[in-house]
């Protein structure tokens, strides 16, 4: 049984947000067109409390897009984004989220980032999300939304790891690009098997 897995499409990662992923706008129509032809639909919410520790505002001397070392491994240090309640954090206007089903929230806990849906960057700690496709019946996932090569890369990983069959859609992704990340990404998740379609192949 397939779902369509929607990935971080929230106001802060969108256009004038605080971490604006480049053209991201442009995904909205796709998505919204993927969502009429999906019956069960997952949505991610990037969800930190103020002060969360993968802000740059939260390490003094550092500026955004720096990276440090945190208890877990190597952490980006991002512009504060999806602050629990702002507008940033809420899901773009534009977005049809009527037909979700169930929102993941992820980074809510202040020491810790969340990119997976799965697991918290730890590695270790679930979300809870592979309890749920399983108890559904949920093999397959297919994939859209921001940023390809943050959030939507580790859930495409993990969900692999997880046992899922993940599927990236191409033309409803949008990337960061910090030093070659992105291509890196696609790299990584195709060399895990991730299946890539288009939109067009799944838009009945
Ligand atoms: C994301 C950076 C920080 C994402 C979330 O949704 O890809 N990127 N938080
Ligand atoms: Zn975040």
């Amino acid at each position: 049984m397939k779902a369509l897995l929607l990935v971080d499409i929230q106001n802060d990662f969108c256009k004038d947000g605080a971490l604006e992923v480049p053209d991201a706008n442009r995904i909205l129509p796709v998505v919204n067109k993927l969502i009429d032809s999906f019956d069960r639909i997952i949505q991610t919410q990037d969800w930190h409390p103020d002060g969360h520790h993968s802000f740059a505002a939260s390490h003094e001397g550092n500026e955004p897009y720096d990276t440090v070392e945190m208890d877990y491994g190597t952490q980006v240090l991002w512009p504060d984004h999806c602050v629990q309640g702002s507008h940033g954090g809420e899901f773009h206007p534009d977005l049809n989220t009527q037909k979700s089903q169930v929102i993941i929230r992820k980074g809510y806990r202040k020491e810790i980032d969340s990119y997976s849906a799965f697991y918290e960057n730890d590695q270790k700690t679930k979300t809870g999300l592979t309890g749920y496709l399983n108890d559904r019946g949920i093999t397959d996932l297919y994939t859209a939304g921001l940023a390809t090569d943050f959030c939507v890369k580790w859930s495409v990983l993990d969900g692999i790891k997880e046992g899922f069959k993940m599927h990236i859609i191409e033309d409803a992704v949008k990337g960061i690009d910090i030093d070659g990340s992105l291509d890196a990404a696609w790299s990584e998740m195709k060399e895990a098997g991730v299946d890539v379609v288009t939109s067009e192949s799944l838009i009945s």
